[in-house]
C-alpha cells in the first residue's frame, strides 16, 4: 500500500484531483482507496472509502461548542487524535495498491498546528508515502507570487517531513506559452530572477524574492512542478511517473505485491 497525500491551499483543487487521480489509477488496473481527512467539507466530488466526517463533523463541533469555523476545524482535527486506532484499522484494512488522502481546505490549520501532522503521520504509519502539493495556476503567473507559493510548499514539506512533489493545478486556465514560461523558470533560474526584476514591486520585495528564488532553485529544495488539469485529465500520466519515481525508485508498482503493510 502506497499513500498519496494531497495538500494545498484552500480551493487549490485537492478534492477534484483526488477524484481524477483515483479514476486514472483505476483505469491502469490499480486498486485505490479514497480517504477524506477533511472534517469540514460539505461536498466531495468522489465517494470516499473512508470519511472522517463519520467520526468528527466540523459543523456539529461548531454548533455544539459555539465555535467559529476556524476554531471548530482546529478542534475537529485535535479530536481526530482520539480516533487514530480506528482510522488506521479502517484505512489499512482496504489493502489497495494506493491510498489517496484528501486533506482539509484550511492548510494553515492543518499543517501548522501539531495535530494535523500527527494525525497524518499516524494514518500513514510505516507505509511509503508521497505528498502532492498543489499550486493553483492562478498564483503562478506573477513571479514574486510564485516564489511565495514555492516557499509555502517548502514550509509544508518541513512540517510533514515526507517526500513532496509540486503540482501546478488547473493548467487549463493557462496557455501553452504560459506553462512553458513557468517550467523554464526551473530550467534556467536566471529567467525567474529577470522576471522578478521586471515586476512593479519595491526593491526590498524584489531583493527578497530573488534571494529566495536563488536559494530554492540552487538547493533543488523545491522541485519543478508537474502541470496538471484534473478537469481535462491533462498531465496525470506525468504525475504518476513522478509518484512512481519517488515511491518506488522508478520501478512500476505492479512489480510489487499489493499488501496491507510494508
Ligand atoms: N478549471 C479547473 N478547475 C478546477 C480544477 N481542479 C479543481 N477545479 C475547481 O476549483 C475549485 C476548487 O476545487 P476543489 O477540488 O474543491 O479544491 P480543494 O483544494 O479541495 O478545496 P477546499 O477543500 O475547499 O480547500 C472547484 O470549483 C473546482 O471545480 C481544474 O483542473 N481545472
Ligand atoms: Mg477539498
Amino acid at each position: 500500500m502506497y499513500f498519496i497525500t494531497i495538500l494545498g491551499t484552500a480551493g487549490s483543487g485537492k478534492s477534484v484531483l483526488t477524484a481524477a487521480l483515483a479514476d486514472w489509477l483505476e483505469d491502469q488496473q490499480l486498486s485505490v482507496s479514497k480517504v477524506n481527512l477533511d472534517p469540514a467539507t460539505e461536498w466531495l466530488p468522489y465517494n470516499p472509502d473512508f470519511d472522517v466526517r463519520d467520526l468528527v463533523n466540523t459543523r456539529e463541533v461548531m454548533v455544539e461548542n459555539n465555535l467559529g469555523p476556524n476554531a471548530a476545524l482546529i478542534a475537529s482535527v485535535d479530536m481526530l487524535i482520539n480516533y487514530i486506532d480506528i482510522l488506521r484499522k479502517e484505512i489499512w484494512s482496504e489493502r489497495t495498491n494506493y491510498v489517496i488522502i484528501d486533506t482539509p481546505g484550511q492548510l494553515e490549520l492543518f499543517a501548522f498546528r501539531s495535530s494535523g501532522p500527527l494525525v497524518l503521520s499516524a494514518v500513514i504509519g510505516e507505509h511509503k508515502s508521497v505528498s502532492l502539493y498543489l499550486i493553483d495556476s492562478f498564483f503562478a503567473l506573477q513571479p514574486a507570487a510564485f516564489v511565495s507559493a514555492l516557499l509555502l510548499s517548502a514550509s509544508v514539506m518541513l512540517r510533514f517531513n515526507k517526500p513532496q512533489i509540486n503540482v501546478l493545478s488547473k493548467v487549463d486556465f493557462l496557455t501553452e506559452a504560459e506553462i512553458e514560461k513557468i517550467l523554464q523558470w526551473f530550467e534556467d533560474p536566471v529567467e525567474l530572477i529577470n522576471a522578478i526584476d521586471s515586476e512593479p514591486v519595491s526593491f526590498v520585495i524584489k531583493d527578497l524574492a530573488k534571494r529566495l528564488a536563488e536559494t530554492m532553485t540552487e538547493t533543488q529544495l523545491v522541485l519543478k512542478p508537474i502541470p496538471i488539469s484534473s478537469k481535462l485529465n491533462i498531465g496525470l500520466d506525468n504525475l504518476y511517473a513522478e509518484v512512481q519515481r519517488v515511491l518506488a525508485g522508478g520501478e512500476d508498482f505492479l512489480t510489487e505485491e499489493p499488501s496491507g503493510r510494508l
